[in-house]
């Protein structure tokens, strides 16, 4: 028997998270695990929601402070949090979301230059009983990334900053996965077979070492 647990996808824009957490939902299926949540950040909630469509809208004559992003950001998650994922952990529910705090600290950290004892002030405050027992880092170089983005719909707010924005965001990730012994880590400049492969079978040891 397994305990449920808070499993987290992480990375920049057409890393194939999305894929990700389709996969390891299905997984977790297979191995008998059936009661799953599957959420987005930032999102999820009626409210998450619309806090999304803000963050991801362009403005013509405005555009938001980086302070004002990170909160958003973390308004977002607090209420996703609050509403939907500590609920679902007390029942017995496993959780994958797509992003959570390690976004803040790639994006507003990383590539915008939000100084990372601001943000770990905010997780502090607000996450300290929510950690992930696992993170996905699903590792692409930028341009593979932002190109797979393109070619799916317009760039929103976010997806349009600069290529120095994103390399720094990514440089932000593989900083901060150096200091989390959770992480899997997988190259998701490969193609979708291979990327599903090593998921998999990443996945499938990781479950072993969590049996009680
Ligand atoms: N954000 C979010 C912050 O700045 N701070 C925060 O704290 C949080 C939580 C969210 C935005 O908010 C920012 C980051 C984002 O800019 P979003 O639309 O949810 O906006 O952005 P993403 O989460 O990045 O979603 P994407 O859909 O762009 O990326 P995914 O989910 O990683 O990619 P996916 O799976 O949808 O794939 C994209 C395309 O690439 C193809 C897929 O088929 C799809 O067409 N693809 C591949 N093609 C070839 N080979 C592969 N291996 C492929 N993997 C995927």
């Amino acid at each position: 028997m397994i305990k449920n647990k808070f499993i987290v996808i992480e990375g920049l824009e057409g890393a194939g998270k999305t894929h990700a957490c389709i996969c390891i939902k299905n997984i977790l299926k297979k191995n008998n695990i059936k009661k799953i949540l599957l959420v987005r950040q930032p999102g999820s909630t009626p409210i998450a929601e619309d806090i999304r469509k803000l963050i991801k809208k362009k403005f013509d004559t405005d555009n938001l402070v980086k302070e004002t992003e990170l909160l958003l950001m973390y308004a977002a998650r607090i209420q996703l949090v609050e509403k939907k994922i500590k609920p679902a952990l007390i029942n017995g529910i496993w959780v994958i979301s797509d992003r959570h705090d390690l976004s803040s600290l790639a994006y507003q950290g990383g590539g915008l230059g939000i100084k990372k004892k601001i943000i770990a002030k905010l997780q502090s405050l607000f996450l300290y009983n929510v950690i992930p027992d696992l993170t996905v880092y699903m590792d692409v170089l930028p341009k593979i990334g932002l190109a797979r983005a393109l070619k799916r719909n317009s760039l929103d707010s976010i997806e349009s900053r600069s290529l120095t924005f994103f390399q720094k965001t990514r440089n932000s990730y593989l900083k901060n996965i150096k200091e989390d012994k959770n992480i899997i880590k997988i190259n998701a400049n490969l193609n979708m077979s291979k990327v599903t492969q090593n998921i998999t079978k990443k996945i499938l040891n990781w479950l072993k070492k969590q049996v009680i």
